[in-house]
């Protein structure tokens, strides 16, 4: 037998377990162990055989890192087929994350036994693909064909009551799978239950699947895998017979199976766990935190109160006069008021979260003993400064002091304390209990317990910890900096801004940078324009209509205009035509002749502006690899996940042909368009982004 694949015979009953840490991924030695351990149960001369895993899962999927190699046999929908096909009774019993593959062993098992804890899905279309094993055809035969399509077109993983009652399971029973397995499996022995072949069962009921096509294609914006698996699921209820339907699922999983987005979505999937993986970290523990202090109660404070305490976490705020004290828990309880609405947290979670576990205070002494404070106060150098000196004062030694600023030197900041090596950036993204990414950035003198304790708080917030080095904007702020001024240099040459957003939520992003402008506030953009204003480099294009808008005072969502105007307190705006005169006035002035822009180009010089100085970035060090990158732009500003990143983007698109583009614009605009030297020396080599990752 394989060592993936234990094999015991119990009376009648042939017992499988799965043996393949960490998840029980169905990898070639499991699943040939699978075929093996059927083979010889039948020939054995057992009456059923038991199929379930060791430690913390059933099977979790199909070895993902097996794809895009050379399959090796037994492939998985073979061996499912194989597993229903026998004549003896299967029985799988569930626990863990019974998920893609792991579910479609279990369908294909004749009868399917969970403990009330266990998960289940077919969560493939977030990898790009679909269910390949005979789960599109198998599983709307047991749950119907309405219940199938939402559950693989959304990927969603249900619990065992729920899978019970859609028929995807037959039993719940609390205990250990090995035990509630072969107690069912006796059972139905002893009852005579006849062998149940999913596959034997009648073809789905058809519906109108043109429609739920169309439909799932316009909210994958633009992800291909959950439309193209309801072609599957169609094939289920259509196909001439069940055979004919799993050959349909096999031709539309290959096509996914070769496609980018496939690439580009297990990227994503194997990043995020990847980028608080940090050599450095290696055996460096964290300091215990156990409570947290805020200092201000703005959107940006309030928001990480909240995310610290809806992890448990009590928290001590300081805000600086009463009616700011007051707005502050304020903001604090609309934010869990919300969490209350949705069933996050229930009324008595809600009444100890903004009783005992909050503080708002205006006097410092209050953060005498929290572990780790974060300032989320104005950005200015002189605050925060003053802001430091008084937390050097009052917190305890050991506690960790984090700043939030979103570009501030965080080393200035740190020198405004006799303790340097317990500061660290923590910089939050609002709304920051929502958001999931957080950067969690170094400074010269930050110790190393001090940065894995960023990342413990990060994973304790349920957050997508990257590490960044410091730069005016960090990773993520800085890179938009770039694709922003590429945005508006195509405006200012002829391009509108409608066009702009169309073309980038054509991409996949959920909202272009103009519209994205106005719902941030374009007021804010401006103060930082104007603060960087005096240092800008005379070489430096600056298109003008930005400034003029808020001028006149239009500064987006929140006075109803801006690049758009809102009427009735809509969120989606229909264009303003003040704007198209303030480019026509800006153009006159600059002396730029107008011209057209095709969406293609349009989007490449985004994504080469993106790129490129994402390639600055890695290069000087302030991200460590491409996919943390990668990660901080597909959490923190909507990049979308099915092309993994803009480097990993870059990577499919072919960096030379992304190089000879910044070249060629370069020739226009040679100082926006310098070429990163790392990009340089990747195309030189022959390399790409993706393969400085690798061995990180
Ligand atoms: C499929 O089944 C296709 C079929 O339909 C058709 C085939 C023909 N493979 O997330 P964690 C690793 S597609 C390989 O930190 P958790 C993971 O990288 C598959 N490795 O733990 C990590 O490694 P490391 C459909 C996998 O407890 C470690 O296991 N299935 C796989 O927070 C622990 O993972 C899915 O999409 C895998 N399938 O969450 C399920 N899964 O320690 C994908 C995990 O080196 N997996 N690893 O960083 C998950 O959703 C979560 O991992 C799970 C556990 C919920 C299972």
């Amino acid at each position: 037998m394989s060592e993936a694949i234990a094999y015991e015979r119990v009376g009648d009953i042939a017992v499988l377990k799965a043996q393949n840490p960490p998840v029980n991924a169905l990898g070639v030695d499991v699943r040939k162990g699978l075929l093996a351990g059927i083979e010889r149960a039948e020939k054995d001369g057992a009456k059923a055989v038991l199929i379930y895993g060791e430690g913390k899962t059933y099977f979790a999927g199909a070895d993902i890192r097996e794809f895009g190699k050379p399959p090796q046999e037994p492939w998985l929908p073979g061996l499912c087929s194989r597993i229903e096909a026998t004549p003896l009774i299967v029985v799988s019993a569930m626990h863990g994350t019974a998920l893609g593959g792991g579910l479609e062993v279990a369908l294909a098992s004749h009868y399917r036994i969970a403990v009330p804890s266990a998960k289940m899905g077919l969560p493939e279309v977030n990898l790009g693909i679909l269910p390949g094993a005979g789960g599109t055809q198998r599983l709307p035969r047991v749950a119907g064909t309405e219940a199938a399509l939402e559950m693989i077109t959304t990927g969603r993983h249900i619990s065992a009551a729920e899978a019970l009652e859609k028929g995807i399971i037959d039993r719940i029973e609390d205990g250990a799978p090995r035990e509630i397995g072969l107690a069912y499996a006796q059972e139905l022995l002893a009852q005579g239950a006849p062998r149940r072949a999913v596959g034997e069962m009648p073809a789905p009921e058809a519906v109108d699947f043109d429609a739920v096509y169309e439909a799932t294609l316009k909210k994958g914006r633009g992800q291909l895998s959950p439309a193209v698996a309801v072609r599957a699921v169609q094939a289920a209820a259509e196909a001439e017979s069940f055979e004919a339907g799993l050959k349909r699922e096999r031709e539309l999983f290959m096509e996914l199976m070769d496609s980018d987005q496939r690439q580009g979505l297990i990227h994503a999937f194997f990043s995020e766990r990847a980028v608080s993986k940090l050599p450095e970290l290696d055996g460096v523990a964290s300091r215990d935190v156990a409570s947290m202090g805020v200092i201000g109660g703005g959107t940006m404070g309030a928001g990480i109160a909240t995310a610290a305490l809806l992890a448990g976490l009590p928290v001590v705020l300081i805000e600086m006069t009463d009616e700011a004290v007051t707005a502050a828990r304020g903001r604090i309880e609309g934010n869990l008021k919300g969490a209350l609405k949705r069933g996050k947290i229930s009324q008595a979670q809600y009444d100890q979260l903004t009783g005992e576990a909050l503080t708002v205070a205006m006097d410092y002494a209050a953060l005498s003993q929290v572990d780790l404070v974060v300032e989320a106060v104005f950005e200015d150098m002189g605050v925060k400064r003053e802001v430091f000196g008084k937390l050097d004062v009052h917190c305890k030694p050991g506690a960790v002091l984090a700043t939030n600023t979103s570009y501030l030197d965080v080393d200035e900041i740190a020198a405004a304390t006799s303790r340097p090596q317990d500061v660290i950036g923590l910089h939050f993204f609002s709304p920051a209990h929502v958001m999931k990414l957080l950067e969690v950035v170094v400074a010269e003198k930050t110790a190393p317990e001090v940065l894995a304790t960023g990342f413990a708080l990060g994973k304790r917030l349920k957050k997508v910890a990257v590490r960044s080095g410091i730069c005016d904007g960090f990773i993520g702020n800085r890179i938009m900096n770039a694709y922003r001024k590429a945005a508006e240099y195509v405006v200012l040459d002829g391009a509108s801004p409608y066009q702009v957003d169309k073309v980038v939520t054509g991409f996949g992003f959920p909202m272009g940078p103009f519209a994205m402008g106005d719902l941030a506030g374009l007021d804010i953009n401006w103060a930082a324009r104007k603060r960087r204003a005096p240092t800008r480099d005379p070489r430096e294009r600056v298109p003008r209509f930005y400034e003029m808008l808020c001028e006149g005072g239009d500064f987006g969502q929140k006075t109803g205009k801006g690049f758009y105007i809102y009427e009735d307190g809509r969120r989606g705006g229909v264009p303003n035509p003040k704007v198209a005169e303030l480019i026509a006035k800006d153009q006159e002035q600059q002396g730029v002749t107008p011209r057209e822009f095709s969406d293609a180009e349009v989007l490449r010089r985004y994504m080469c502006a993106m790129v490129n100085e994402a390639a600055k970035v890695v290069g000087e060090g302030i991200a460590r690899r491409p996919l943390d990158v990668d990660m901080v732009m597909l959490f923190g500003y909507g990049f979308p996940r099915f092309w993994g990143g803009p480097l990993k983007w870059a990577d499919l698109q072919g960096l030379d042909g992304i190089l000879a583009d910044i070249r060629a614009y370069a020739a226009e605009d040679g100082f926006f368009w310098q070429p990163a030297p790392l990009l340089e020396q990747l195309v030189a080599e022959g390399r790409t982004f993706d393969s400085l990752n690798k061995g990180s």
